[in-house]
């Protein structure tokens, strides 16, 4: 029978109530005087858990019965954040916890910081994964995220005299509620070895391969639930874990040690997420995870597909899946492989199917970035696969030949293989070449996609092209993490925007009315007041709420220019050393972000940072105009009160570098105003808000690429602004580094002699611009005015805007209503 047990899983106070107590009792073995607070959150996360349960098994059901398309989301990262909180606004049953337990003596934010958020990723590409994730639940789509259950995130950050310091992040160390394992779903992952020819009986040539290791994937299943609705999608992320029969090999023979050896080697794989972004480093081991979580996840659509009864050459009309960048890429070839090789289907069929099924985001303009791996290396993990793309090389090149005869400089560059010197695969081809869609992250990025780094094969597939600028979704980013604003809002226009964003437009006519302003600089206040109290608790610095919030938070990377700001910070303190009666706007400058470890000149940036706070945060002189804070360990959960704390968001990386951002919607959402360059969605944020209600600066990205190609001297510009070189010249004194001139020496001389992201070109406009800003906030009514009408244009930057997108335009699949019986 399909009947639930209303008595677990009801949503009344009453039902939540017993369910917690139940769960304290048979769950967590305690009776109340004795529970702790991790008693009690494991409590109210089982009993919020009961319910999403309740909601999978249906969606699960009901997929099964309709026979309906799913989406494939292969993400290597999955910056999820913690699921309490909110998978008690997507269930509304927000108040009833928090009454629950406080019904038990828990106060529930107390219960929510508890949580440790799992981190499954570096940064944006990660977050947009899980904000993907949330509105493809609540549009009711059918979809399956896959990734790596790695035992390690992205790594905590500590700060030890100014420096990054990196310390292992254990999330699963309290154990993990929200996941549940399937010992029973598994698959076998090959590495290594060799590949033979042979006949088959229909006298056809086929490659076996031979591997010499074996791991075992498992999944983890965390369920996603959409926001009021019923649909609840899964996460599968894969562990890895040896396959016994390896062990008994070498335990038979004595060898107790080399069967361990197997063991720890094979687990290795899902351990640890690579902390690096935007760099790639080529290691072995980072390939293994790559191939690890496609191949599982290939294998299980595979086996759903079949479970259902469907032939495979079909298997692109039951399932859409989205490569997200090029790390999920090996796919195309894994597929391939599935097919031909496991599944005897002919090559043409094969193809057809996996041509037709992938779809490729690319999140970059930078050519470090792109993905590319020695072919000695990748011969050796994945012989099989290399000579799949091979063969998939030779048959693609023979068709540029036909369209392009001659143009061996463009066949060098389409070629799935880059043979100038040491040989490379090249991913970002081998994606290009296996997807029926190709699409950017917002429209300058797409055109510049298509015009740079894509460019021989948007001239070669226009068709298959598109942009999907990115968005976030407004459950986490509005409604946890900023209720005052949310029931501001709630209180003049209802609670419709949530789902549809679009319809925050309705507030601007709010924008000229006094009372309501009040309340939104009280709101936002408030918001200011609570982040002061954690800053004062992580850092010891004391800062005034009454003061600009003025906030740059995310990774730390050159492109992203954090050390422009801290440019204008000094600029700000000269001026004050150098006019002591100053009437200066207070402003509290806050930094947060992680440097990839291996990234010297990112952590030299943190510890010019701190370096500068500690000057100016003592300097009598300063008397609280200034205030510079670097809020450590940057995440889901401190985004989550950051953002909507600030007055003003740094949004001012070179522009043409910054594929998209996403922090840059956040800020905007919660009522701040952008300084930014037209970059990324900066563009499109600004078109949306007006030009009026945006601080725009610099140079555009066709000026810094016409610039660059003239010979662009960074040394002239020092020479000829003084107050950029009094800024320049304080750094390099050894002044923020107690006399020691050597320290930020290597900083000083990059923007002196390179500059590769043209700092110097954009300071004065920057500092101009800031002084604008100083002046518009000096007018907090008016400054007021242009936060709300910042937020009433935000529909756009939802992502279930973008996702509608996708599923219209590349993945062709519509929603699917989850019915509850009861
Ligand atoms: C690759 C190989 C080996 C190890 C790590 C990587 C790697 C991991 C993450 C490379 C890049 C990674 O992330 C890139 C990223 O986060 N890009 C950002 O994507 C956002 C979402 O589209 C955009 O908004 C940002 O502009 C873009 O920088």
């Amino acid at each position: 029978s399909n009947k639930t047990d209303c008595s677990r899983t009801g949503m009344t106070l009453i039902d939540l109530n017993r369910c917690f107590n139940e769960h304290l009792f048979y769950t967590q073995g305690r009776l109340p005087l004795s529970a702790t607070l991790n008693d009690h959150y494991m409590a109210a996360a089982y009993t919020v858990r009961d319910r999403l349960l309740h909601r999978w098994v249906c969606t699960v059901r009901d997929f099964i019965r309709e026979g309906v398309k799913v989406v494939g989301y292969l993400s290597a990262e999955f910056l999820l954040g913690p699921h309490l909180g909110n998978n008690m606004i997507n269930l509304d049953i927000f108040d009833e916890v928090r009454e629950a337990s406080e019904n038990v003596g828990r106060n529930l934010d107390a219960m929510l910081d508890h949580e440790e958020e799992p981190g499954l990723g570096n940064g944006g590409l990660g977050r947009l994964a899980a904000c993907y994730l949330d509105s493809l639940a609540t549009l009711e789509i059918p979809a399956i995220g896959y990734g790596i259950r790695y035992e390690f995130g992205i790594f905590d950050q500590e700060i030890r005299d100014g420096w990054q310091v990196e310390k292992t992040d254990k999330w699963l160390r309290l154990g993990n509620p929200w996941e549940i394992p399937r010992p029973e779903v598994t698959y076998e992952v090959k590495f290594g070895g060799h590949t033979a020819g042979y006949c088959d009986d229909g006298g056809c040539y086929r490659s076996r391969w031979t591997p010499d290791r074996v791991v075992r994937g498992i999944a983890y299943d965390t369920p996603i639930l959409g926001y009021k609705v019923n649909t609840c999608n899964m996460l599968r992320l894969w562990k890895a874990e040896a396959v016994e029969s390896f062990d008994f090999a070498s335990f038979n023979v004595g060898n107790y040690y080399g069967a361990v050896h197997e063991k720890v080697y094979s687990e290795n794989i899902s351990k640890v997420l690579y902390p690096n972004d935007e760099q790639i480093q080529g290691k072995q081991l980072r390939l293994e995870q790559q191939y690890f979580f496609v191949s599982c996840s290939l294998q299980d659509m595979i086996r759903l597909h079949l479970a259902i009864g469907k032939s495979l050459e079909y298997f692109h009309e039951e399932f859409a899946i989205q490569l997200n960048d090029t790390h999920p890429s090996v796919a195309v070839a894994e597929l391939m492989r599935l097919l031909v090789d496991e599944h005897h289907m002919d090559w043409d069929t094969a193809w057809h199917v996996t041509r037709n099924v992938f779809g490729y985001t690319n999140h970059t303009l930078l050519p470090e970035a792109l993905e590319r791996w020695p072919l000695r290396l990748f011969a050796n993990l994945l012989p099989r696969h290399l000579e799949i793309i091979f063969e998939i090389n030779r048959r693609f090149l023979d068709e540029v030949r036909v369209i392009y005869p001659d143009d061996e400089a463009r066949i060098a560059r389409l070629s799935l293989i880059d043979e100038q010197g040491e040989r490379y695969v090249r991913m970002a081809n081998l994606a290009c070449v296996g997807s029926r869609a190709i699409n950017g992250v917002a429209k300058l990025h797409t055109e510049l996609l298509k015009t740079t780094v894509l460019k021989d094969f948007y001239e070669l597939w226009p068709e298959k092209f598109s942009n999907k600028t990115n968005g976030v979704t407004p459950r986490r980013w509005m409604v946890l993490s900023n209720p005052g604003l949310t029931r501001l809002i709630r209180s003049r226009i209802g609670g419709g925007w949530i789902k549809k964003l679009d319809r925050l437009k309705r507030l601007e006519s709010y924008a000229g009315d006094d009372a309501f302003r009040r309340e939104w600089q009280a709101v936002k206040t408030g918001n200011k007041q609570a982040l002061a109290a954690l800053i004062l608790e992580r850092t010891g610095i004391s800062v005034n709420p009454d003061s600009m919030f003025d906030i740059q938070v995310k990774r730390i990377h050159e492109y992203k220019r954090q050390h422009l700001n801290v440019l204008h910070v000094v600029t700000l303190y000269n001026r004050l050393r150098r006019n002591p009666g100053l009437d200066m706007l207070p402003r509290t400058v806050i930094f947060g972000g992680k440097a990839a470890p291996s990234y010297y000149m990112a952590k030299l940036i943190i510890k010019l940072i701190n370096s500068v706070a500690d000057v100016v945060n003592h300097d009598p002189a300063v008397r609280n105009r200034l205030k510079v804070v670097f809020f450590p360990d940057f995440n889901v959960k401190s985004a989550q009160k950051i953002y909507p704390a600030a007055d003003l968001s740094e949004q001012i990386s070179t522009a043409g570098k910054e594929a998209s951002g996403t922090g840059n919607m956040k800020f905007s959402m919660n009522g701040a105003l952008t300084i930014g360059t037209l970059d990324g969605a900066n563009v499109e944020i600004r078109e949306e808000v007006g030009a009026d209600n945006f601080f725009l600066f610099g140079l555009t990205a066709e000026e810094v690429a016409r610039i660059k190609s003239e010979g662009y001297d960074p040394r002239s510009i020092y020479l000829s602004n003084p107050d950029l070189r009094e800024a320049i010249d304080l750094i390099g004194s050894g002044f923020f580094s107690r006399g020691d001139p050597d320290l930020f020496k290597p900083l000083v001389d990059s923007l002196l002699y390179q500059d590769e992201y043209m700092l110097l070109a954009d300071y004065q406009s920057y500092v101009d611009c800031q002084d604008r800003v100083s002046e518009a906030y000096r007018d907090r009514d008016r400054w007021t005015r242009m936060a709300i009408l910042n937020v009433a244009r935000m529909g756009k930057f939802s992502s279930d805007r973008a996702i509608r997108e996708y599923c219209r335009e590349i993945w062709r699949v519509s929603p699917n209503t989850v019915e509850m019986e009861d």
